[in-house]
């Protein structure tokens, strides 16, 4: 098992800064930027050594440089900072294929959600019958015309979903993103804030979704279940697991932007990453919107770790070995 770590601390998508009233209070208030603290935080809490430790190969490339476009502030059809979410999407998209050429698998950490826009294309280029797990509260598949908050990172999948882009406008610096998935082949889990157009757009798609309501009623094994079997009936695709870190509760996961009550246990976390590890076939995880400035500096630390244990179980399938009594040298 080799791994490929990239970090893309991008925050352009989930912006602190008001593009439209740049001095109000509410950008002192949100230091949504923080996400792009989160690679080096993982990094810090030795994710790489514990990936080895668990047999991996791993190598670590380093944060991708991201910069603003100039005069990029301005809400242009409905996309805040759209040209500087763009291009670096399109480095991340290379990055990704390229790790991928290089017969590694591929962790991607946010940074916040519109990483998916290079992400998922990074993947799709290189294995075109790709299967797309979106672990999230929210379903982020609105369109720069349904978005009310013209945040990038609740609008990737609409981009990437074959059935959707014509309705949306053709976004200056988005240009290059192209559709690359089919509805069929995209499922949710986690679901428990969806607006009301991307309502409409799961159901008139059909996409496969199970919300927390559904998870509770069915268990957690048989949801991830009948999801992979939905995306990949055959068993063979080549697995995307797009993770937002605010599908667990945040009672666990305090330091994220948009936190959502009711979310997903520890427990349920590790399941998903178990199953999908069982497949052999994840080629690709985005691990985003984790923000390390939005709790006490213990529970980022705490959000971080259990970050690390998912990632861990999602590619090595083991669990940590915590110490226990009798391992500590009195
Ligand atoms: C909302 C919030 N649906 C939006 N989305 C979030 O802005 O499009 N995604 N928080 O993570
Ligand atoms: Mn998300
Ligand atoms: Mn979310
Ligand atoms: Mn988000």
């Amino acid at each position: 098992q080799n791994i490929g770590i990239i970090g893309a601390p991008l925050v352009y998508g989930q912006p602190s800064i008001d593009p439209i009233f740049p001095f109000s209070q509410l950008n002192l208030l949100q230091p949504l930027q923080g996400a792009c603290a989160a690679p080096d935080l993982l990094r810090g809490l030795r994710l790489a050594e514990v990936l080895k430790s668990k047999g991996a190969n791993v190598k670590d490339y380093g944060n991708l440089e991201f910069r603003a476009v100039p005069n990029d502030f301005a809400v242009v059809l409905g996309c805040n900072y759209a040209r500087t979410v763009g291009r670096a999407n399109k480095q991340i998209q290379d990055e990704v294929s390229n790790i991928l050429k290089n017969g590694e698998s591929v962790l991607v950490l946010g940074g916040d959600h519109s990483v998916g826009l290079g992400s998922v294309s990074g993947h799709a280029k290189i294995r075109q019958d790709m299967a797309l797990l979106w672990v999230d509260a929210h379903p982020d598949i609105n369109t720069p015309l349904t978005s009310t908050s013209g945040n990038l990172h609740g609008m990737p999948v609409s981009f990437l979903v074959k059935e959707l882009p014509h309705l949306s406008p053709r976004v200056p610096g988005l240009e290059w993103v192209e559709p690359c998935i089919s509805s069929r082949n995209i499922a949710y889990i986690g679901l428990r804030s969806v607006d009301l157009q991307e309502k409409m757009f799961l159901r008139t798609l059909g996409i496969c979704n199970f919300t927390m309501e559904d998870i509770k009623e069915l268990g957690i094994d048989t949801a991830v279940t009948n999801a992979l079997d939905r995306i990949d009936p055959e068993g063979k695709r080549s697995i995307h697991l797009s993770f937002d870190v605010d599908a667990l509760d945040p009672l666990i996961i305090p330091a994220t932007g948009t936190p959502v009550p009711n979310g997903l246990d520890f427990r349920q976390a590790l399941t998903i990453a178990r199953i999908v590890y069982n497949t052999r076939r994840m080629s690709v995880m985005d691990v985003v919107e984790l923000n390390p400035l939005l709790s006490t500096p213990s529970a980022a630390i705490r959000s971080a770790q259990v970050t690390v244990e998912i990632i861990a179980r999602a590619f090595t399938g083991k669990r940590m070995r915590y110490p226990s009594i009798r391992d500590v040298d009195i």
